[in-house]
C-alpha cells in the first residue's frame, strides 16, 4: 500500500496537465481504478484485518483526492498565467499613426470669406463653372464683338451638342465656356429671385492665361450682391469696411479708385489696407449695379413669364479673388502652389479642419 501511495502522488505531482490529471484520476479512484479494487477485496478479508486496511485505504483515498485538488489548482494557474503572458500587450508602444487629410488653404480661406458675410447677413449661393455665353458676357452687358470681352481671356467648349439648364431650369441661350468671373451668378441669382436680397457667390474661375507668380489659369472668387430699395455706393464701402475690419482688426482702412466695368455704374476698384504687412491689397472689383444689367434680368424673366421685378430698386456688387488672400493668410509665395499638386505643400495644411 505505500507503494500505492508513493507512485501515486508521485505521478500526479508530475503531471503535465490537466488531462493527464484526469487519466490519474481515473486510474486510482475510478470505477475500475487500482484503489477502487482495493477497497472491493475487502469483503474477502477477515474482520479486523478488514477494519485495519479500511481505515488505511479511505486515507490514502483522501490524500489522493488532496493531491489531484492541488495539483489542478497549480496546473490552472500557471496555465492563465501563461496566457496572460502571451496576450500580453506593451501599452507604452507608440501607435500607428493614423492618416488625417486637411481642407485646403482656398477652402479654409473661402469659409473665412463666406463666414464674415454671413455675419452680416448675405447668403451664400453657389452657380455652374460651365456657363453660358449669355451669362458671362451677353447679360452683363458685354456683347460679343465688345472689347470688353478682351478683359477675360476664355476658354470656350467645343460643339454644339452640349446644354445647360438656365436659372429657372430652361436651356441655356449661346455657347458654351469656362465662366471667366462669378460675375453671371449675378444675372442667375436674379432671374430666379426678387429683391431685397444680399448674397455672396464663392467659386472657381477660369481664364486663358500666362501663368506667374500671382497669376493662374484657374483661381477662385467671391462675388457679392446686394439688391433692394434706395441701396447706395455708401452701402458698398462699408460691405468692403466690414471685411477689412474682420480680415485685419481696427487698423484696416479700404481704398475705393474708378475703373470700369461693363456691368457696374460707376465702377470701382478696391483695396484693403494690411496692417501687418503695411501694404494696400488690390483685392478686386466693384460698383453700382449697371441698369443695363437690371435691363436684361427684367426681359428675361419676361421671356419666361414673369414680372419685372426689378424696377425702382438699385443694387451694389463686387467681385475679389480669393488666392491672394489665401497667400497672404499662409505665407504662400507663388500661387501656382495652389493647384501645382505637390503633397509636400499640401501635407502642411494636414489636420486642419
Ligand atoms: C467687378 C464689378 C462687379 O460689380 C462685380 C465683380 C467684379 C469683378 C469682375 N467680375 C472681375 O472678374 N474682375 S477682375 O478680372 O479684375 O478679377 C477680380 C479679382 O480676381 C482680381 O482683383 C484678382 O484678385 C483676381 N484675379 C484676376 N485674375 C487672376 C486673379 N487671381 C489669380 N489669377 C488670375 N489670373
Amino acid at each position: 500500500m505505500r507503494e500505492l501511495e508513493q507512485e501515486a502522488l508521485a505521478a500526479i505531482r508530475e503531471a503535465r496537465d490537466l488531462e493527464a490529471l484526469k487519466t490519474l484520476k481515473a486510474r486510482y479512484l475510478g470505477k475500475r481504478g487500482l484503489l477502487t479494487q482495493e477497497m472491493k477485496a475487502l469483503a474477502s478479508l477477515p474482520l479486523e484485518e478488514r477494519k485495519a486496511k479500511g481505515q488505511a485505504l479511505n486515507a490514502l483515498k483522501e490524500a489522493i483526492e488532496r493531491a489531484l485538488e492541488e495539483r489542478e489548482k497549480a496546473l490552472v494557474e500557471e496555465e492563465l498565467r501563461r496566457a496572460l503572458e502571451r496576450e500580453r500587450q506593451d501599452v507604452s508602444l507608440p501607435g500607428v499613426e493614423v492618416f488625417i487629410g486637411g481642407l485646403h488653404p482656398i477652402t479654409l480661406m473661402e469659409r473665412e470669406l463666406v463666414e464674415i458675410f454671413r455675419s452680416l447677413g448675405y447668403q451664400a449661393v453657389e452657380g455652374p463653372e460651365v456657363e453660358s455665353e449669355f451669362f458671362n458676357f451677353d447679360a452683363l452687358n458685354i456683347p460679343e464683338h465688345h472689347p470688353a470681352r478682351d478683359m477675360w481671356d476664355t476658354f470656350w467648349l467645343e460643339g454644339e451638342e452640349h446644354s445647360l439648364p438656365g436659372p429657372l431650369g430652361e436651356e441655356a441661350r449661346g455657347r458654351l465656356l469656362l465662366r471667366t468671373h462669378t460675375s453671371p451668378m449675378q444675372v442667375r441669382y436674379m432671374v430666379a429671385h426678387t429683391p431685397p436680397f444680399r448674397i455672396v457667390v464663392p467659386g472657381r474661375v477660369f481664364r486663358f492665361e500666362q501663368t506667374d507668380a500671382t497669376h493662374e489659369a484657374v483661381f477662385h472668387q467671391l462675388e457679392g450682391l446686394v439688391v433692394g430699395k434706395g441701396i447706395t455706393m455708401a452701402h458698398l464701402k462699408g460691405a468692403i469696411y466690414e471685411l477689412a475690419q474682420a480680415l485685419y482688426g481696427p487698423e484696416s482702412r479700404v481704398r475705393f479708385q474708378p475703373v470700369y466695368f461693363p456691368f457696374v455704374e460707376p465702377g470701382a476698384q478696391f483695396a484693403i489696407w494690411w496692417p501687418e504687412g503695411r501694404k494696400w491689397l488690390e483685392l478686386g472689383g466693384a460698383g453700382m449695379v449697371h441698369p443695363k444689367v437690371f435691363q436684361a434680368v427684367n426681359e428675361y424673366r419676361k421671356s419666361r413669364g414673369l414680372p419685372p421685378a426689378y424696377q425702382g430698386v438699385t443694387g451694389f456688387a463686387f467681385g475679389l479673388g480669393i488666392e491672394r488672400l489665401a497667400m497672404l493668410r499662409y505665407n504662400i509665395p507663388d500661387i501656382r502652389y495652389f493647384f501645382g499638386g505637390r503633397l509636400k505643400f499640401l501635407e502642411q495644411f494636414r489636420g486642419i479642419l
